[in-house]
């Protein structure tokens, strides 16, 4: 399978973000995707080849100009307000939650980070804006391909992308390349689409994005958010509105969850979409489900991720894997890669 590598994700190089009150260093490192990089090439898993580039208005489909243009100029915002900030990541400290105005754009840089943001654990450095945006060429690369015919492409890029919305960071996440992913298979043809996101958390995001939309069915496994992250988003009643009512799917599990119940929300996430009639499918891949992760709570082992490379390869869709969380770091190459390998050896 063809993987589109983002070679610019290091210039997105977060220290730290907020933890129940201290600065903690920072989960989501430079070196994830590098694992994932020499395990593919160790492991012969296929061509590995930069991203085209695509137009800003490929990342308008999905994002707000609004959003989209703040970023672009973030961090030099965050620098004229004290030369000192290039030493430090941006994080945000305030936000207009219910009561408070969003239609109206402040002046100050500090309240629009907060209006385009829903956490303090999501830090935007001085290539955050490039790393991001070829990230999104990656996930619009990988589209193209499967489009092209292509069984399946991978995207892999960090910052990841689930969590962010149309106009909104957060959860380390900045543009969403599944959502990015997703629009470029319906706007090339693909009448009817899946998103399935088997992160460890809630991609509330990508939901969001597509929620009242008939077109873009979303289907997540994940983390109770009544005890996990993000929280607010990801219950099992929320099933789409309007023209999407029915073509959202949240299958919440307890923290604690191994690979046997998993993988049967996994088979019903799949027979949902199979009735839905995808005609392509878009995995948002987070590898935070393993037992190891420092931030998550499942307990999948480095073998069920072939089986789940098995399980989705059997739903028989043309694929983009876009890669999300998964923060053992050690461990990630390998558990990422046996899905690819998995879905390869059951597709061929
Ligand atoms: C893409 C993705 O997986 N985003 C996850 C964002 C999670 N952010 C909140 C993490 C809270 C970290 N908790 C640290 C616990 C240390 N013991
Ligand atoms: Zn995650």
């Amino acid at each position: 399978m063809i993987t589109f590598y983002n070679d610019r994700h290091v210039l997105h190089h977060g220290k730290v973000e907020m933890f129940r009150g201290e600065l903690v260093p920072c989960f989501e490192i430079p070196a994830r995707a590098d694992h994932v990089l020499r395990e593919l090439q160790a492991r012969g898993l296929g061509a590995v080849q930069a991203p085209p580039d695509f137009p800003d208005r490929a990342l308008a489909r999905v994002h707000s100009q609004r959003y989209l243009e703040f970023l672009a100029g973030a961090w030099d915002e965050w620098v004229a307000l004290d030369p000192a900030n290039a030493q430090r990541d941006a994080l945000p400290s305030y936000w207009p939650i219910r009561t408070f105005r969003s239609d109206v754009l402040p002046a100050s840089f500090p309240a629009r980070m907060g209006l385009f943001s829903f956490d303090a654990g999501t830090p935007l450095t001085s290539g955050t804006w490039a790393a991001a945006r070829s990230g999104a060429c990656c996930a619009l690369g990988a589209a193209r391909a499967v489009a092209g015919g292509a069984r399946a492409a991978f995207a892999l890029t960090r910052p990841p992308g689930h969590h962010a919305g149309a106009d909104f960071f957060g959860g380390y996440c900045f543009l969403n390349n599944a959502a990015l992913a997703a629009q470029a298979l319906r706007d090339a043809g693909a009448e009817r689409v899946a998103v399935l996101d088997i992160d460890y958390h809630h991609g509330n995001g990508t939901q969001a994005i597509f929620y009242e939309r008939a077109d873009v069915y979303f289907a997540s496994l994940h983390g109770d958010p009544h005890t996990e992250y993000p929280y607010y988003l990801g219950y099992a009643d929320e099933r789409g509105s309007g023209a999407g009512l029915g073509f959202n799917r949240n299958l919440p599990l307890a923290r604690g969850t191994g690979f046997p119940e998993w993988r049967e929300a996994l088979a019903q996430a799949l027979r949902s979409i199979a009735s839905f009639g995808a005609q392509a499918l878009v995995v948002s891949l987070g590898l935070d489900t393993f037992a190891g992760d420092p931030i998550s709570g499942f307990r999948l082992k480095g073998h069920d991720f072939l089986r789940i490379g098995e399980d989705l390869a059997a739903a028989r869709l043309p694929t983009v894997f876009v890669f999300e969380g998964g923060y053992a770091v050690a461990e990630l190459g390998v558990n990422a890669v046996n899905v690819l390998e998995g879905f390869q050896q059951r597709a061929a």
